[in-house]
């Protein structure tokens, strides 16, 4: 059988002459146009970036490799016993295109198992940090004093020639992938268990791993396999990935991408909506007293936010015009083990409140609810009440499709992302060059 890398070597020879052709033959060809509310807006919908790890179809939602997300469920191999399948399996199959064999998934797990130990200093720069941390932050400040064990920045500071970089890249993948479920569940029991860590059990999977790390029993385990996979990719636009893709194209090592996604990640646009999502909940469930608000109550607390001049976190989408089906993955899982629970009776009446709200109210361009909307409660459910920390899981299922990319970007030799700007006073002749046309 041939090893994880040596498939993707093949895979990338294979890929490579593609690129090349579109780089040396239709480089003119024209993919999009810009117009200056994208120019002003965020970039919205400009079709500038290249990725085959994942795609977002606005209406469907993400697809990994070609695989939407009911089909990696379906496909990919599960632990014997568990509702959810192996997160090595889908790192397997961001990389390689190909859904893996168990023999192919165990691999994975077994390399993980053997690079997942942390150096002492990474606890003692955990431990070094002031009160009132927010959990991301030092989360990217361990994996920034990693970067010294980064291969890539050892091998190309001794002359690598270009078309191995990928190589040093994956094994940099290979190691902080492996110790991110360390660095996570030891941030955890620092801020919020007196320091009291579980040690690491190498027979478990990553998920498996994780949920004996944070000390939560069954299902916790298939929790974590359900959320590290949804989170992982959402193709390569998002503040997240883009960070990843645009510092490592300077040739930062994984380390230092991994670390500037994070703190992309931390915004409450991005990956921290899911813990403004439990403290919005929380609010109305401290003023209903616990009770179930009717849905003229909660109609009343959505308004109440939106005429406050604030968000309704955990709805709405820069791509997606659907309620995003890793929502719905969740909601399924919900469904079945949390059907009693008071934050999820909240979370489905909201389901049904807020998107006539928002469309209503005619800002929001998606009504729907994205997947922040429900990760909280899950997490909630099983004990991980400190939502302080609830991105910090979404940052390490975000890392495997992260790196998967920064592999490829190395692999196929993606240059220095370098896109241009104008001035405002440019962008006003522009507008009045265009009116003159018009008349
Ligand atoms: N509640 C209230 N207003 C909303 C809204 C929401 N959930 N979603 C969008 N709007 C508003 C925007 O603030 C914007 O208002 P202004 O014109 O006053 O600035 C208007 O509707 C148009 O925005 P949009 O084009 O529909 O959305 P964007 O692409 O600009 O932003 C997003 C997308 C996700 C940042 C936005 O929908 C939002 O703020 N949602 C709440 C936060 C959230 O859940 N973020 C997590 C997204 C998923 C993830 O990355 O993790």
């Amino acid at each position: 059988m041939a090893t994880l890398k040596e498939k993707l070597y093949k895979k990338i020879e294979e890929h490579r002459p593609r690129t090349e052709n579109l780089v040396k033959n239709n480089s003119d060809v024209v993919v999009d146009k810009i117009t200056i509310g994208q120019v002003i807006g965020g970039m919205r919908g400009v079709k500038s970036l290249v990725t085959d790890i994942s795609y977002l179809d606005p209406d469907e939602g993400i697809r990994y490799r070609g695989y939407t997300l009911p089909e990696v469920f379906k496909k990919l191999p599960k632990p014997k016993g568990a509702e959810m399948p192996y997160v090595e399996g889908l790192f397997y199959l961001l990389l390689t295109g190909d859904i893996p064999s168990e023999t192919e998934v165990g691999e994975v797990a077994d390399e993980f198992a053997k690079r997942r130990i942390l150096p002492r200093y990474v606890y003692e720069v955990i431990d070094s940090f002031p009160c009132c941390s927010h959990p991301m932050t030092i989360f990217s400040s361990a994996i920034m004093t990693l970067q010294r064990e980064s291969f890539f920045t050892k091998k190309y500071e001794a002359g690598m020639p270009k078309s191995e970089y990928w190589d040093p890249t994956f094994e940099d993948a290979m190691n902080l992938l492996a110790k991110l479920p360390e660095i996570g569940t030891y941030i955890y029991a620092k801020l919020y268990r007196d320091g009291e860590r579980i040690q690491s059990n190498p027979s478990l999977d990553m998920g498996g791993n994780f949920a004996h790390m944070m000390g939560i029993d069954k299902p916790y385990d298939d929790v974590s396999r359900l959320h590290f996979i949804i989170h992982a990719d959402h193709e390569s636009g998002n503040v997240s990935a883009h960070t990843g893709h645009l510092v490592a194209s300077s040739l930062s090592d994984v380390y230092l991408s991994i670390a500037s996604m994070i703190n992309g990640l931390a915004g409450p646009l991005h990956g921290r909506a899911n813990q403004e999502v439990l403290k919005w909940l929380q609010g109305v469930y401290d003023k209903m007293g616990g009770k179930i608000p009717t849905e003229e109550e909660m109609r009343q607390f959505v308004w109440d936010t939106l005429n406050a001049g604030h968000v309704i976190p955990g709805y709405g989408h820069a791509v997606l015009r659907k309620t995003d089906p890793r929502y719905m993955i969740q909601r399924e899982f919900s469904l079945k083990h949390l059907n009693n629970d008071a934050l999820f009776k909240y979370v489905d009446l909201l389901y049904r409140v807020v998107p006539p709200i928002l469309k209503q109210q005619g800002k929001a361009k998606n009504p729907w609810p994205n997947l922040d909307a429900q990760t909280g409660v899950i997490q909630w459910h099983y004990g991980v009440t400190e939502y302080d920390f609830y991105t910090v899981l979404f940052g390490i299922g975000r890392a495997i499709g992260i790196t998967a990319n920064i592999v490829w970007d190395r692999a196929l030799g993606y240059p220095l992302e370098r896109p241009k700007s104008v001035t405002t006073e440019m962008l006003e002749q522009i507008a009045q060059k265009s009116e003159k046309k018009k008349q």
